[in-house]
């Protein structure tokens, strides 16, 4: 007996994960509200635009679409994360019994899915909050699933979402039981971090090239496909594809205008590190860099009040550039994992983060040959930060040189590196056993009598100095 999906929201990923689940022998139903003048019967007309492969349900009553589902129901809303998710848990509440369960496919905020969690959870019903990557063709052919909430409702529709998602190397279903509460969705979002922190790297080295070497989009996406070999990821895959299509004999990316848009995700990782209080240098510069990129206006100005700071051709070879490239992403993804490693003990989800790994090795937009090896590094009970690993420690060693130079380098001759140098001045003040904050300390005793603990003493032990005498 296959368990039915009743499919609420036939967006860009809805109408994709209706046809994957179908596709693999599920049974499917789906509902899409209707809006004003908007084309009639969205749900009617997709279902009948695939009538000849599959035989989908399709209601604009939303009733008769609960009713109709047989209990207990499974359903995945896949709307815009935020008030449509609340608007649609209100509308389908009182056609709902105890032991239905809601899923929730989109990129919610972690705590909107420990909030409704908690709500559904006094009515009766189960929540699963599910993060999903891979975009539209991901979610149509196999997206990287990461599901969240009770594991007894999430066993329930377990067979379904193995059949659905991506496969491993080893034919594994990139999707796995994350753990409790909204831990499916966290893990979503930081994702999506390690995703806006590896986007930017990305254009940083396009930018690098292109403006600063003088060379043509054509030829960077040559150097992409090549670094894509020895470090396959399909960010970089896709970007060497972009770089190369032309419209009217020019080149495309110059077509599309540069002022970078954001949904959220990447900015609630940032936020949810401040709130742990861990470092995240990578991934909050690149959100910053979408930020900054939004000032067109004034950026033009300042392009004319300041002049070309840019010194000219800088000299360096393709492989410094990789060496660069390379240890800025292993530091972006040791950050992003060591938010999940603080995360899972302060929410106490017990992560298990070679597992989460191993889910976004396919499927999803982070795939890349390193989130391979991640899986093994992660494997061999490396409690500690990802830096600390000997894996990491010698990729890291090996390209010392080439990163420091070529990060200074790209600086000195006046390319902005946001992501870049984050990861490389996280590195420089994480590989130091000092650091300068004895000087914050004591300017806030001075200042503040907040206190300090002393080299020569037992840590714990806090002092104050009256620093006028
Ligand atoms: P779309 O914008 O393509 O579709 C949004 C859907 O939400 C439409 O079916 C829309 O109905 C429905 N909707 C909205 Br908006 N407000 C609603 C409301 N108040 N009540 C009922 N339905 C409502 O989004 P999408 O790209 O399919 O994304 C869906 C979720 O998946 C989001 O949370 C997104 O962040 C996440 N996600 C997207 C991607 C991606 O690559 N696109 C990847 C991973 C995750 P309408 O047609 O009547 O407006």
């Amino acid at each position: 007996n296959k368990p039915r999906i009743g499919l609420i929201g036939l967006g860009v990923m809805g109408k994709s994960l209706a046809l994957n689940i179908a596709g693999k022998g599920y049974p499917v139903s789906v509902y899409n509200r209707q809006e004003g003048d908007k084309e009639k019967d969205i749900a009617k007309s997709f279902a009948s635009s695939h009538d000849k492969d599959f035989r989908i349900p399709a209601y604009d009553d939303l009733k008769k679409f609960i009713l109709e589902l047989e209990s207990p129901r499974n359903i995945l809303i896949m709307v815009k994360a935020g008030s449509a998710v609340d608007a649609v848990i209100k509308n389908i509440l009182p056609y709902l019994e105890e032991g239905d369960v809601i899923l929730d496919g989109g990129n919610s905020h972690f705590k909107d899915t420990e909030r409704r969690i908690a709500e559904l959870q006094k009515k009766g019903l189960e929540y699963i909050g599910i993060g999903i990557s891979g975009g539209e063709e991901g979610a149509l052919k196999g997206p990287s699933i990461m599901p969240g909430g009770s594991e007894k409702a999430y066993k329930r529709i377990k067979p379904v979402l193995e059949a659905i998602a991506a496969k491993d190397k080893n034919g594994n279903a990139c999707c796995s039981y994350i753990g409790t509460g909204s831990s499916g969705h966290y893990i979503k979002m930081v994702h999506n971090g390690i995703e806006y922190g590896e986007m930017q790297l990305i254009a940083e080295f396009y930018y690098f090239m292109r403006f600063y070497q003088k060379r043509s989009p054509e030829e960077i996406s040559d150097i992409f496909s090549e670094w894509n070999v020895s470090e396959e990821s399909y960010l970089l895959e896709i970007t060497s594809h972009i770089l190369k299509r032309k419209e009217n004999e020019e080149y495309f990316i110059d077509k599309i205008l540069d002022v970078a848009g954001q949904k959220g995700t990447g900015g609630w990782t940032t936020n949810s590190a401040l709130e742990l209080g861990v470092a995240l240098d990578t991934i909050t510069a690149s959100v910053m860099a979408r930020n900054i990129s939004g000032l067109k206006l004034q950026k033009e100005k300042a392009s004319e009040l300041y002049g070309e700071w840019n010194t000219g051709l800088v000299d360096m070879s393709e492989k410094d550039l990789f060496a660069a490239y390379k240890s800025a992403s292993i530091i972006n993804h040791s950050i992003g994992f060591e938010l999940l490693r603080m995360a899972s003990k302060e929410y106490q989800w017990k992560l298990e983060l070679s597992e989460i790994a191993r889910i976004w090795t396919n499927g999803c937009i982070i795939r890349s040959s390193f989130m391979e090896e991640l899986v093994e590094i992660l494997g061999s009970k490396n409690e500690g930060h990802l830096l600390l690993s000997s894996d990491v420690i010698d990729h890291l060693n090996k390209r010392k040189k080439q990163f420091t130079t070529t990060i200074s380098k790209s600086l000195e001759a006046g390319c902005p590196m946001p992501v870049s140098s984050a990861a490389l001045n996280y590195f420089l003040n994480f590989i130091r056993g000092n650091s300068s904050a004895n000087i914050i300390q004591a300017q806030r005793d001075y200042f503040g009598a907040h206190t300090y603990e002393r080299t020569d003493k037992p840590r714990g032990e806090f002092f104050h100095t009256n620093w006028d005498n």
